[in-house]
């Protein structure tokens, strides 16, 4: 009794999935419907999403998840589509990972200068901050008769809905934010030649987001009416909404797929100076909340090699072997701008190596295991680094995302950061994505007593600390001097 089904689409950088949620007060059950490749596509023009595939992929999933209370949307952040006068998507939305932005940076900051944009938004530097990507963009025949811009979750609730809204979650990593009013930075905005009115308004997790056009229930079967609620569509929003902390229990985490989101959740932003140079983001989250992070490459290191070894689905035999190499043997800054772009990525690995003093991987399972040291040892350092730079210590580190199936890699971070790690639930964004739903459509409590839930319903794993915490000390100096993510 009492029990509602929400449909999570979640867009993740290499795989879209549609979630069914059952949620009650005192249960929660995710159940995956449909699941499905995101291909980004390179053309000569350069590195595209192929969107339409992924709307269909959306499309298949709601069909797939059956009568649903409603239906809420996440997915990467800072990429965008821009509409023409009709509505018309103009051109495939360009990938945060595509070149454009090369240069753009020192120009922007030639107008405002690095301090003041951190100062103003809060948000680190990275050179596809949607604010660099409108700048590169200037002047195209795309922008220029383009009268909407619409952030990818909130595209995909365009196509669903008619209706069309910007999400705050994910509009604060748009570096167009004022993270302490929660609205737009329209000064800042105005000195670069923005144009605001692109954006639709805003709106909050939570909020209504219309309902499911009569064609759309058509395509997925659908018996209606289905309304479409905002969520926090940022999928690192709904992922750290849904870590499953205790109340009152100090911790960090870090969200782990594609990218390692690793930080603290704050009530107030952090925009000092030493924040700034650590490359520290101040990004919005739900129920008004901070998420304090660095941004550290992730398992795309992995990723990028195993399609590069032309062993793409063939990750366990190389977990073994990495399992088995000597420890700390190779590290690299798993941080560092130079790993962004895709390809050769073994190669840009070995480089690495040799940069930091450290002998070459020789097989795939050895370049595993310097990819995982590496990772854990970025996890130490950024949660480290948080903690001093917001003044806050935590007990332990909650691992939530695709990468707390990796025991290896859950269990390395522990060692690394000299912390117990509890690792789960995988599907993170897509149950926080699921609960803010819930919460919109009745369900009570606040952030901490959904948190509590996924902590009764889900199954997670606790990783204590072991092995030798000089050794990471070490592997900490042979890489310092390394920078963080494109500073
Ligand atoms: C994770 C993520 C990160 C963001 C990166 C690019 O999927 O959303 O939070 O920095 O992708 O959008």
């Amino acid at each position: 009794a009492g029990t509602k089904t929400f449909a999570a689409v979640d867009l993740g950088a290499s795989s879209g999935r549609v979630m069914a949620g059952r949620v009650g007060p005192d249960t929660l059950d995710l159940t995956e419907a449909h699941r499905f490749p995101n291909r980004p596509v390179r053309l000569s023009e350069g590195l595209r999403w192929d969107i339409l595939g992924l709307y269909g992929g959306v499309l298949d999933g709601l069909r797939a998840a059956g009568p649903v209370d409603s239906v809420g949307i996440d997915s990467w952040a800072v990429d965008y589509g821009l509409l023409d006068a009709r509505g018309a998507l103009l051109g495939n939305p360009v990938h945060y990972r595509d070149a454009r932005t090369e240069g753009v940076p020192e120009r922007v900051w030639a107008t405002v200068p690095p301090e003041t944009l951190y100062r103003a938004t809060g948000i680190q530097y990275a050179p596809f901050n949607t604010l660099y990507q409108l700048v590169a963009a200037r002047d195209t025949p795309q922008l220029l008769s383009a009268k909407r811009l619409l952030l990818i979750p909130d595209l995909i609730a365009y196509w669903l809905t008619g209706e069309q809204g910007t999400e705050l979650t994910n509009a604060s990593t748009t570096q167009l934010i004022d993270p302490r009013t929660g609205d737009w930075n329209r000064d800042l905005a105005g000195r670069l030649g923005i144009d605001l009115a692109l954006f639709p308004p805003l709106r909050r997790p939570g909020d209504p987001a219309g309902a499911l056009l009569p064609a759309v229930r058509e395509q997925t079967g659908l018996p209606g009416p289905v309304p479409v609620t905002a969520v926090g569509s940022h999928d690192t929003a709904s992922a750290v909404a849904a870590v499953p902390a205790r109340r009152g229990e100090r911790f960090a985490y870090l969200c782990t797929g594609t990218w390692s989101l690793a930080g603290l959740e704050l009530d107030a932003p952090v925009t000092t100076e030493a924040s700034r140079a650590a490359n520290f983001t101040n990004e919005l989250g739900v129920d008004g909340t901070i998420r304090f992070l660095r941004n550290i490459m992730g398992l795309w290191l992995l990723q990028e090699c195993l399609r590069a070894w032309g062993r793409e689905g063939d990750l366990a035999p190389l977990l073994a072997e990495a399992a088995r190499a000597p420890a700390l043997r190779s590290v690299v800054d798993a941080a560092a701008p130079g790993f962004l772009a895709p390809g050769a990525m073994p190669e840009r690995i070995e480089a690495a190596c040799r940069a930091t003093g450290g002998p070459v991987p020789r097989t795939p399972g050895e370049t595993t295991r310097c990819i995982l040291d590496s990772l854990a040892l970025a996890h130490r350092r950024a949660i480290r680094e948080a903690q001093r730079l917001a003044d806050r210590s935590v007990d332990v580190v909650h691992i939530v995302g695709g990468g707390a199936r990796n025991a290896l890699l859950c269990q390395l971070t522990a060692d690394a950061c000299g912390l117990p790690v509890v690792a789960g639930p995988a599907e993170a964004a897509a149950l926080g994505n699921v609960l803010v739903q819930a919460r919109a459509h009745g369900l009570p409590g606040d952030l901490a007593s959904t948190r509590e839930l996924i902590a009764r319903t889900q199954p997670l794993t606790r990783y204590e600390p072991s092995g030798d915490p000089a050794a990471w000390e070490a592997a900490e100096r042979r890489t310092e001097g390394a920078r963080p993510l494109c500073s």
